[in-house]
C-alpha cells in the first residue's frame, strides 16, 4: 500500500466496509455522504449498509473465531496489536490528516493527540496481554485457578468526536482478549476507521478478527445491537443513544459497556496557582472545540477571585481562533456539522433567554473564502446563569462554557453535583486536604486535580449516573472483554 492510499476517500470515492478480510461494498447498493464540517463539501462517500452487511460480518467474526484466530496465543496477538501500532506511526501524518479533514479538528491537535493517543492504545494493550496473569486461590484441600476466556464477538459503536482514538480503545482490548470485532464508527468521521482497516489488510491479519460497517446508527447500530450472535457492545456516544442500546442489549444478556455524555464542572478555589489555573482552565474548557466529553463546560469559581479569574479566562480564550484545520497555526477548527453548530447556537440563544451575558463569543466567526459555509463557532463564555438553568444542565458538546461564582466549598460541591451526569471533573487548588476533601465528593468517574485529561492507560476511565455504565481502561477493559472461568481441582 503507498501511504497515499490512506487518502483516496478524501476525493469522493465511495469507502467499501471491510469483512471477512476483504473490501467489500454493501449489498444494497446506497450510500451516504461524508462532508469535511470546514467547508461543507462531500470528502467521501459511504456505504448505507443494513441488516444483511452486519450479518455477514458477524459471520466472518464468527468463521474467525473458528479458525485460526481462535486458537491464538497471547503472544501472537500482541505482536498483531505492536504491528497496528507500527503501521499506523510510520503513517502519522496521514492519519492526522485524514482526521483532521473529516472532523474539522485542528491538525496540529490530530497530530499530538489524536493519532499519537491511537498508537499507545495498540501499544499499551499489545504489552498488556503478552505480560497478563490469571489468579489462583489455594485451599487445603483443592487449588482454584482463574482463566480469562474470550467472549465471543464485539459490537464497538464509536462517536465522532475522537474517531480513530475511541475506537483502537475498544479494538485493541477487545483483540488482545482473543474477541472478533464488528465495528460501526459514526457516520460524520468514517475515514481513519476505513484506514484502520487498510492496515489490517496490510499487516495480513487474520480475515475476520476485524470487521467493519459503515452505516446509520439506527440501522446499521441498531441491527449489530440486536444480533443475537453478538455477544456484547463496547459503545461511546449520546445518553439517549445510551439508553436505546441498553433497552436493546440487557434482555439478551449482552456485555455492555456505555460511555455516555458529561456535564463537567471545573472547580477553580482562590488559593489555585492561577496563571497554570488558567491555561488549564481553558484547555479543559475549549480542546478539540469542546467536543470531549471531559471538556469542564461548567466553571465553578470562588467568589474572592471571580472578577480577576473571569478577565484573564476571557483574555486568555480570546487568543483561540477559529481557522481552516488543515492550517498547522490553527488553534481552534470547525464544529462536526453545521446541524451540530446550529445546536451550539441555539443553546448561546437559550443562555441569553434564560437571563446569561454573553462575555465573549456567542456568534459564528466570519472566516471567508471556501471555510464561509463551515460549521464553525467561536469559543464562547457565559456568565450570571443559574447553575440549574438549561444551559449549564444540559450537555452541549460545543465551545460554551458557563461560569459560576461560590462561597463555600460545600456550595461548589452541590453544584458540581446538581447534574445528572457524572463522568469527569477538575479541581484546582494548592490546598492538598481540600483537593482530597473535594476529590471524593464530587459525584463523578474521575477527577484531575491541577491538570486535566491526564491519562495513565491503567487507570479506570468511565462515568457514574447518566454518563454510563462500566469502566475501559487498563484491566478493567481486559476484563470486560473477556469472561472469567474458575477451574476448582480437588487435591
Ligand atoms: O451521538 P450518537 P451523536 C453526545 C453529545 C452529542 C450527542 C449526539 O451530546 O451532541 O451525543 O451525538 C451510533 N443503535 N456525544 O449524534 O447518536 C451512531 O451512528 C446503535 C457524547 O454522534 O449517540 C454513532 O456511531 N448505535 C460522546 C454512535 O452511535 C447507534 C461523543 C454515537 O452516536 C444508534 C459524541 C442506535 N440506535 C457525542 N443510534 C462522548 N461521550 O464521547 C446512533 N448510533
Amino acid at each position: 500500500m503507498s501511504p497515499l492510499s490512506l487518502l483516496k476517500h478524501a476525493s469522493g470515492e465511495c469507502v467499501p466496509n471491510f469483512v471477512g478480510g476483504e473490501f467489500v461494498p454493501a449489498t444494497g447498493g446506497e450510500w451516504l455522504e461524508d462532508l469535511d464540517p470546514a467547508r461543507d463539501i462531500e470528502l467521501a462517500r459511504i456505504p448505507r449498509s443494513n441488516s444483511s452487511d452486519v450479518e455477514a460480518a458477524v459471520r466472518a467474526a464468527e468463521a474467525a473465531r473458528r479458525g485460526s484466530w481462535g486458537k491464538s496465543s497471547n503472544a501472537e496477538r500482541a505482536d498483531l496489536l505492536d504491528a497496528v501500532a507500527g503501521t499506523i506511526e510510520s503513517r502519522l501524518e496521514e492519519f492526522a490528516h485524514l482526521e483532521s479533514l473529516d472532523t474539522g479538528k485542528p491538525i496540529s491537535l490530530a497530530r499530538s493527540v489524536d493519532i499519537p493517543r491511537a498508537v499507545a492504545n495498540f501499544r499499551f494493550f499489545a504489552g498488556a496481554v503478552r505480560h497478563q496473569s490469571t489468579d489462583c486461590h489455594s485451599m487445603q484441600s483443592a487449588l482454584n485457578y482463574t482463566l480469562r476466556k474470550p467472549v465471543g464477538t464485539f459490537g464497538l459503536i464509536t462517536p465522532w468526536n475522537l474517531p480513530l482514538y475511541l475506537l483502537s480503545w475498544k479494538t485493541a482490548p477487545a483483540l488482545a482478549m482473543g474477541n472478533c470485532v464488528v465495528a460501526k464508527p459514526s457516520e460524520l468521521t468514517p475515514l481513519t476507521a476505513s484506514a484502520l482497516a487498510e492496515i489490517f489488510a496490510e499487516i495480513d491479519a487474520p480475515a475476520g478478527c476485524f470487521n467493519l460497517v459503515h452505516g446509520l446508527g439506527a440501522e446499521v447500530g441498531q441491527s449489530i445491537v440486536e444480533h443475537p450472535q453478538i455477544a456484547g457492545i463496547s459503545f461511546t456516544g449520546g445518553t439517549s443513544t445510551g439508553k436505546q442500546v441498553a433497552a436493546t442489549a440487557a434482555p439478551m444478556f449482552k456485555k455492555l459497556s456505555l460511555e455516555l455524555g458529561g456535564k463537567n464542572p471545573t472547580i477553580v478555589f482562590a488559593d489555585c496557582d492561577f496563571d497554570e489555573t488558567i491555561e488549564g482552565v481553558t484547555r479543559a474548557s475549549f480542546a478539540n472545540q469542546g467536543q470531549v466529553c471531559l471538556c469542564g463546560s461548567r466553571l465553578l469559581i470562588e467568589r474572592s477571585i471571580y472578577d480577576r479569574f473571569v478577565s484573564a479566562f476571557v483574555e486568555r480564550v480570546g487568543a483561540l481562533h477559529p481557522g481552516d484545520p488543515q492550517d498547522d497555526k490553527t488553534n481552534f477548527g470547525a464544529l462536526i456539522s453545521t446541524g451540530h453548530r446550529d445546536k451550539v447556537e441555539g443553546y448561546a440563544q437559550l443562555a441569553i433567554e434564560e437571563g446569561g451575558e454573553v462575555l465573549l463569543g456567542g456568534k459564528r466567526p466570519e472566516l471567508t473564502g471556501d471555510l464561509a459555509a463551515g460549521a464553525f463557532y467561536s469559543p464562547t463564555v457565559i456568565a450570571g446563569l443559574s447553575p440549574d438553568s438549561r444551559c449549564a444542565t444540559e450537555e452541549i458538546f460545543g465551545p460554551i462554557v458557563t461560569l459560576h461564582p461560590f462561597d463555600t466549598e460545600a456550595e461548589a460541591i452541590e453544584i458540581a453535583n446538581g447534574v445528572r451526569y457524572g463522568l469527569a471533573a477538575s479541581v484546582w487548588t494548592k490546598d492538598l486536604k481540600r483537593a482530597h476533601r473535594v476529590s471524593s465528593e464530587v459525584e463523578s468517574g474521575m477527577v484531575w486535580v491541577n491538570t486535566w485529561l491526564l491519562r495513565d492507560l491503567r487507570v479506570p476511565f468511565g462515568g457514574m449516573k447518566d454518563s454510563g455504565v462500566g469502566r475501559e481502561g487498563g484491566r478493567h477493559s481486559l476484563e470486560f472483554f473477556s469472561e472469567s472461568r474458575n477451574i476448582c481441582i480437588q487435591l
